[in-house]
């Protein structure tokens, strides 16, 4: 299987492709794709992603995008390790942490907590913000226990590994993830997952 993935290497999107591809072995090309500098991308982006966000991928003659597509498709292509379990009971919770990441979690702490803090002057998030990302994350902590799956990296796993290491560069992050102890217990063990420290980005600050 040939595999070009376009994004950058601080993207969250990106790296939940990237530690998918880790954890299944899948060698592929990485292809810059800086989405906020219209030269840094390829010409033809549009072809891959009418909606110019990353990441998209190239898999053989397959374009795709949409990141749920992308971690579903290299699934079935590399069915092992599985990502997904056969119960239908918890591979439904980890859906939902996923679907709960994409929806809920990731604006508030990414764009909300994150940017302003590394790429705005240190801006600190509005209380809307705070209350959003505390949403996001106390659910997310009622849906650790069964919805993580124990020790072994899983999709959901890659959902939430990325978004909770960017909120965690943030001391407003980090105090809200305190708040979780289910969420903080998992995520404490999940940082030091090897796949997350292949694909952690030099010059990022998680
Ligand atoms: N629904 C898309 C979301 C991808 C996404 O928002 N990626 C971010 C980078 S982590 C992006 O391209 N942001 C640019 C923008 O919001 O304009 C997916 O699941 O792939």
């Amino acid at each position: 299987m040939r595999v070009r993935l376009y994004g950058t290497p601080d993207s969250v999107y990106t790296r939940i492709i990237r530690l998918i591809l880790d954890v299944k072995t899948i060698g592929y090309d990485f292809v810059m794709a800086d989405i906020f500098d219209d030269r840094g991308l390829p010409d033809d982006y549009g072809r891959l992603h009418p909606f110019r966000r990353i990441p998209a991928v190239e898999i053989d003659d397959v374009v795709l995008y949409e990141t749920d597509a992308i971690a579903h498709y290299l699934e079935a292509l590399r069915p092992d390790p599985a990502l997904m379990p056969a119960d239908a009971r918890q591979a439904a919770r980890m859906r939902q942490i996923m679907r709960v990441v994409d929806n809920y979690a990731y604006r508030p702490l990414v764009w909300g907590i994150y940017v302003p803090h590394w790429w705005r002057d240190g801006a600190p998030p509005s209380e809307e913000t705070l209350a959003a990302a505390a949403q996001a994350l106390a659910v997310l902590d009622g849906l650790a226990d069964e919805g993580l799956g124990g020790l072994s990296p899983n999709l959901a796993w890659c959902y939430l590994a990325p978004v909770l290491a960017v909120a965690d560069s943030v001391p407003a992050g980090t105090a809200l993830i305190d708040r979780v102890p289910a969420l903080k217990r998992w995520w404490h063990s999940a940082r030091d997952w090897p796949a997350m420290q292949r694909t952690r980005s030099p010059e990022s600050h998680y």
